[in-house]
């Protein structure tokens, strides 16, 4: 075969995935933005790729690591279908086949997500079907080419392309050099052209026009109307010496916007609070179900907590503040009444998600919540809307599940929460951990006094003491923000006589318990990063 002729095949393959692809779309308006093909593969991926892969493309795209995710299934799915059409030129059947296969692919991966129903299959069997017809259509049908380049010069038949006129611009399109067989009917090769360009471009319509479509149809006209209930139990005032206001250091309070956002959630699921219910059940004596509105007319409290993420590197900004406001998971607890030995309380997500939070944890008194308003609104979709668990002192991964529809009472013995197969520890306390915020590594800075300052933070215990060091000198004691709690961060600051040239600066914190972090690096995986917060500088 040779290079150049398989290329209008390969356009019709790509024209036949994108007619694929944009009506699925349409349908999941219908069906559920996760029943569409594109995103119901992306999330089996997600789930299914093994960890270390995983860290790396977190690690190379950060939190763009989804839209990479997304647009790398794109272009499998793109070069797949290429190769389709080519080989649909030469069999039909196997260009079919070929669609029947990603067909089952994407049935199987809408049909496994959590909550799935069998309607989640249309999108990609109407997606595939339409998909089939536009190739037969250019293969065999009346979109076909009159003839196929390279159905032309084969050994066998006398070459018609010989006679060929020699075209006198080629159209950008069209296959390349001149020794190339040519498609010897212009007015053939126009009407492929033509209908392919027509076909994608009313293919990415359609499929946008889905995609905005089902955004119309997403919560935040409900989340807006949420009357969010005034708290029985006020958040302690932040006073104003809590919050330094020194450049470039993160503000006590992280606003919402702001706010480190982590999840395997590929779009972010959109839960009606109005269908939304919470099921306490499992291992308990009173299994409850709660509405969304039973849960408003609760007593809620507002606490600040600051929740912080596992994967959260030394000196990472996976770590926010925020003020909740919600309802003491122990006062569920103690109406639902676990039986003994289920030391395990399993929050699932409407999306499948589970963390396992233990038992003990959620009874012990500290400010464990099922929180419905941050900041002073409703949660905003992506940090979990209509309601999310937050559990001060462990990292979010074993306790602040988003989206939580169930509670169910088990124990560590019987059940794995979802990244505890996948390496991670099932205990997650959160460790001490210090930030430098200012100066950053590339400040420029001048001799003289300079500001250092960060955040510490040892939710539960308390920060006791934060101390800063300059090229391994002698550990120097900062000064401490006012702190609200011992569940949220607390700023500190020190200063600094620089004097010119390149230099270190280290920090290290000590928990009210007297223990101060210690100085070994660890990786993130799999319970928290150790090791001091390092930052080079120079000073002019
Ligand atoms: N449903 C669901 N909840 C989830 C997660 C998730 O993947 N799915 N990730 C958890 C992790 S690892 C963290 S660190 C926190 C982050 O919460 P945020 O995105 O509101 O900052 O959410 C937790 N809750
Ligand atoms: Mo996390």
């Amino acid at each position: 075969m040779s290079s150049t002729t398989p290329r209008y095949a390969a356009l019709a393959g790509l024209t036949a995935a994108a007619v694929a692809i944009g009506s699925a779309e349409l349908v999941a308006v219908a069906t559920g933005p996760r029943s569409a093909p594109l995103v119901a593969v992306g999330g089996l991926v997600v789930d299914t790729v093994p960890e270390p892969l995983k860290q790396f493309g977190i690690a190379l795209f950060g939190t763009y690591d989804k839209i990479a995710l997304l647009v790398g299934t794109a272009l499998l799915l793109g070069a797949f279908a290429a190769l389709l059409g080519v080989l649909a030129l030469r069999r039909l059947w196997v260009g079919l086949a070929g669609i029947a296969a990603f067909a089952a692919l994407g049935v199987a991966a809408a049909l496994t997500r959590a909550g799935a129903d069998a309607f989640d299959a249309l999108p990609a069997l109407v997606g595939a079907g339409l998909g089939a017809l536009v190739l037969w259509a250019f293969v065999a049908g009346p979109l076909e080419l009159n003839p196929w380049p390279w159905t032309s010069p084969t050994p066998a038949a006398p070459a018609p392309a010989e006679p060929a006129p020699v075209e006198p611009a080629p159209e950008p399109a069209a296959p390349g050099p001149a020794a190339a067989p040519r498609v010897t009917d212009p007015e053939s090769r126009r009407r492929f052209l033509t209908s392919t360009a027509v076909l994608l471009g009313a293919a990415g319509a359609v499929g946008l026009g889905g995609r905005w479509l089902a955004g119309r149809r997403g919560v935040s006209a409900a989340r807006t109307a949420v009357a969010l209930p005034t708290p029985s139990s006020a958040a302690s005032p932040v006073p104003a010496a809590a919050d330094l206001k020194v450049s470039q250091l993160a503000p006590y309070v992280t606003p919402n916007s702001d706010f480190y956002r982590i999840d395997t959630a590929l779009v972010v699921p959109q839960v009606d609070p109005a269908t939304w219910e919470l099921r306490i059940h499992g291992r308990v004596r009173n299994p409850i179900t709660l509405s969304f509105d039973d849960l408003l007319a609760r007593p809620m409290v507002e606490r600040h907590i600051t929740l912080a993420c596992v994967s959260n590197e030394v000196g990472g900004d996976l770590i926010g503040n925020a003020r909740w406001l919600g309802v003491p998971i122990r006062e569920l607890l103690a109406e639902a009444e676990p039986e003994e030995g289920a030391d395990q309380v399993v929050g699932r997500s409407v999306d499948g998600w589970t963390c396992g939070t233990p038992t003990a944890v959620l009874r012990d008194g500290r400010d464990a919540l099922l929180a419905v308003g941050m900041n002073g609104e409703p949660l905003p979709v992506e940090h979990g809307f209509p309601v999310r668990m937050v559990v001060p002192g462990l990292y979010g991964y074993v306790s602040a599940c988003k989206w939580v529809t169930e509670l169910e009472l088990t124990s560590f013995a019987d059940f794995d929460a979802y990244w505890v197969p996948r390496g991670w520890s099932a205990q997650g306390p959160i460790k001490t951990q210090s930030r430098i915020d200012t100066p950053r590594r590339r400040n420029r800075l001048t001799a003289g006094p300079v500001t250092v300052a960060g955040v510490a933070w040892a939710q539960q215990r308390g920060i006791r003491r934060v101390e800063v060091r300059v090229d391994d000198g002698p550990w120097q004691e900062a000064t401490l923000a006012a702190a609200v709690s011992v569940d949220t961060w607390v700023q500190w600051s020190w200063r600094w006589e620089a004097t010119p040239g390149d230099h270190t600066l280290q920090v290290r914190a000590t928990d009210s318990t007297g223990e101060t972090q210690t100085a070994r690096r660890t990786a993130v995986a799999p319970d928290g990063a150790t090791g001091w917060h390092t930052v080079n500088v120079s000073v002019d």
